[in-house]
């Protein structure tokens, strides 16, 4: 049984962490080797998670109803799992649909050249969202694992992207004409399954929800590791779909730089962009799930599972305290001040166009050189979060010391 450390950082329902049922129940087969181990039950993993301090367990259609389920062993399925999620005080705050897994979606799911697989894919949504509004889900996922191609010959991308648009346009009819109040959150991924995946970033999924017949009923789910994929700053694309109004949902989980998808333990490699990143999620007011989507290591038994998943959660914890030492830290926040300071105010209106402005901005001189020469003390900044992120500044004491220090002369 794994020990649940009882400290400031320990999980609690409120601070709203969630898993996968996919996540936690990873068997840990891999393209090169067999699963390593057993099935997990989905009403023992909502026990589980429930006794590590988890709010919520989310779910493919076909995580907790096998595929070719009949509708008495579905009943039979859910009642049971209902009765988990009853008994143990959990949520399932997201739902979404298994698409890329049974060999009918080879060539993809809502943009398969077949039409006949694409309508099975949107019947098997519209399924999906059923269990899912009974399960008191508010959020559904779209992640399109299979909608992309290995050959472009083989299929236009204008007409992929024309289908993908109908499918989702289609399930937003049935969302409202059903009541079910979903959010749809769509979810990029670069590659992998497929050789090349349509709507590649979070930023060409906020681009193509514009796109779409009711863009305020879509929203994105962008998973960390899937940006990185990518090459790209997540906190940065996380920050443009808050920006836009469109963080619905997000996985949580790390990765290294330039490999597949390892949905690694959340901070497991990346410490300085995550806590970035829960400062900005932290202080944003993001309200959603805080969803980890990630598994255990192929090395570990299902004590190890349980490690995997107390640690994403502390971790979580961790940097949400590193934020708010970062924010209450005398010698950042004045070197914060400074930088804010120097860059002065925005004398010529720039918030907002006139032509009045305008011509005034024209007739204006500026001091290119002086504006040119000056520099900013970022290293000493950065320095100073990352001492903080180590751990060294995070007491009172430990800043005051470091302030005579500073004053000293000493090189911070
Ligand atoms: C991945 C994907 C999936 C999806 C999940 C939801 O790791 O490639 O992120 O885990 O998030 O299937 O549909
Ligand atoms: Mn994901
Ligand atoms: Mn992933």
């Amino acid at each position: 049984m794994t020990k649940v450390i009882a400290d400031q950082f320990t999980p609690k329902k409120e601070d709203r962490f969630t898993f996968g049922l996919w996540t936690v129940g990873n068997r840990g087969g891999d393209p090169f080797g067999d699963r390593v181990r057993t099935a997990l039950a989905p009403p023992y993993i909502v026990k589980k998670l429930s006794e590590l301090g988890a709010y919520g367990v989310n779910l493919h259609d076909n995580d907790l109803v096998p595929f070719d389920a009949t509708p008495a062993e579905t009943d039979k399925i859910v009642a049971e799992f209902k009765k988990a999620l009853k008994d143990y005080d959990m949520k399932v705050p997201m739902a979404t649909v298994n698409l890329f897994y049974h060999p009918i979606f080879r060539d993809g799911a809502f943009t398969a050249s077949n039409a006949k697989i694409r309508a099975f894919a949107i019947q098997k949504t519209m399924k999906a969202m059923d269990l899912g509004a009974d399960l008191g889900a508010s959020v559904f996922v779209l992640w399109g694992g299979r909608e992309g191609v290995e050959v472009d010959a083989s299929k236009n991308a204008l007409d992929a992207l024309k289908w993908y648009r109908e499918g989702i346009n289609y399930l937003c009819e049935y969302n409202a004409e059903q009541k079910y109040n979903f959010k749809f959150a769509l979810e990029a991924k670069p590659n992998e399954p497929r050789g090349d995946i349509y709507l590649a970033t979070t930023g060409h999924m906020l681009a193509f929800i514009e796109t779409l017949d009711q863009p305020k009923m879509v929203g994105v789910n962008p998973e960390v590791a899937h940006e990185q994929m990518s090459g790209l700053n997540f906190y940065h694309g996380i920050a443009q779909a808050i920006d836009a109004g469109k963080l619905y949902h997000i996985d949580l989980n790390d990765q290294k730089p330039g490999r597949y998808d390892q949905d690694l333990r959340f901070g497991s490699e990346s410490i300085k962009p995550m806590f970035h990143l829960v400062r900005l999620l932290e202080e944003s007011g993001y309200k959603g799930s805080l969803h980890f989507d990630a598994h255990a290591y192929r090395t570990e038994d299902e004590e190890g599972v349980w490690s995997f998943a107390l640690g994403c959660m502390r971790t979580y914890n961790i940097l949400k305290e590193k934020a708010r030492q970062f924010a209450g830290d005398p010698e950042i926040q004045e070197l914060l001040r400074d930088i804010k300071a120097a860059g002065g105010t925005d004398e010529y209106g720039l918030n907002k166009y006139s032509k009045d402005k305008a011509s005034k901005l024209k007739a204006a001189t500026f001091d290119t050189e002086a504006l040119a020469k000056r520099g900013l003390p970022y290293e000493k900044l950065d320095q100073l979060t990352t001492e903080l992120i180590l751990g060294v500044r995070g007491s009172a004491a430990n800043s005051d010391q470091l302030r005579s220090q500073v004053k000293a002369g000493a090189r911070v």
